[in-house]
């Protein structure tokens, strides 16, 4: 049978990436496969958001570099928060670079990505070599990376050719756990799909972001876990009850898929 097919919980117990079983048992825990992304612009409204979402999302997805105000502190308490809600830590870096840059970037600079962030991703645009140099930070650290197999805006060029060979050396390496994307790639291992670009409240804004339901994404499509943004915190919204319907909607989808 599928990935897609087998219970969040299931796939927990058998994954071979320690990071990867730890994700399904929070899923499977806090019945959520919602990520936030949490683009807020400072620190008090970062930790603020987090706190108030914390409970409904198993993934906490950040852009630390929009942070006006970043410092170490913010890592501690996002971390804080983390162990009090249940959520692992995603930085959407997109690394783009050679590996011995990426390789920098991840572990040290301002933000020291790795030493806070269970999961992080890149493009592939490089070849495989910063999956290499991004994994020999991370893994000894147990973290997980995701590959940018495709994007979620108009007119995005990760399309045929380009996203099978994203498909290739995440089934090749073992520091991959999954893949940002719109649907279940592959079956060669269980890889993870999350996907962004998900959205009840509007069919995309002005600067070429596109939205789908968690519906198609989750039942349809196959993929693992909806990234929501602007929907949960967006103008006018109430943040805690519109996580607690985008949870609501994703598990839902998922139990719709597991009945299929
Ligand atoms: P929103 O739901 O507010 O549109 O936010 C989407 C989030 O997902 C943003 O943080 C964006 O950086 C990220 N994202 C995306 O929208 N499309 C992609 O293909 C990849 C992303 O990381």
């Amino acid at each position: 049978a599928s990935y897609s097919q087998k219970t969040y919980a299931a796939r927990g117990r058998e994954h071979t990436h320690p990071l990867a079983c730890e994700l399904f048992a929070t899923m499977e825990r806090k019945q959520s496969n919602l990520s936030l992304a949490a683009d807020v612009t400072t620190k008090a409204e970062l930790i603020a958001l987090a706190d108030r979402v914390g409970p409904f999302i198993c993934v906490l997805k950040t852009h630390v570099d929009i942070i006006s105000d970043f410092d170490s502190d913010l890592v501690v308490q996002l971390q804080a928060l983390a162990a009090k809600h249940d959520f692992l830590i995603f930085e959407d870096r997109k690394f783009a670079d050679i590996g011995n840059t990426v390789k920098l970037q991840y572990g040290g600079g301002i933000y020291r990505i790795a030493d806070w962030a269970h999961i992080t991703n890149c493009h592939v645009i490089p070849g495989e070599g910063i999956i290499q140099g991004l994994a020999e930070v991370g893994m000894p650290k147990n973290r997980g990376l995701l590959l940018l197999a495709e994007m979620s805006s108009k007119g995005m060029l990760a399309t045929g050719e380009y996203t099978a060979r994203n498909v290739e050396m995440a089934v090749d390496n073992p520091f991959v756990i999954g893949f940002i994307g719109s649907r279940r790639f592959t079956e060669a291992r269980d890889l993870i799909t999350m996907t962004p670009g998900v959205g009840l409240h509007a069919s995309g804004d002005a600067l070429g972001q596109q939205y789908r339901t968690p519906e198609t994404i989750v039942a349809e499509n196959g993929s693992d876990i909806i990234i929501v943004g602007r929907g949960i915190y967006g103008p006018g919204k109430d943040p805690v009850a519109e996580a607690e319907r985008y949870r609501a909607a994703g598990w839902a989808a998922y139990e719709r898929r597991l009945q299929r």
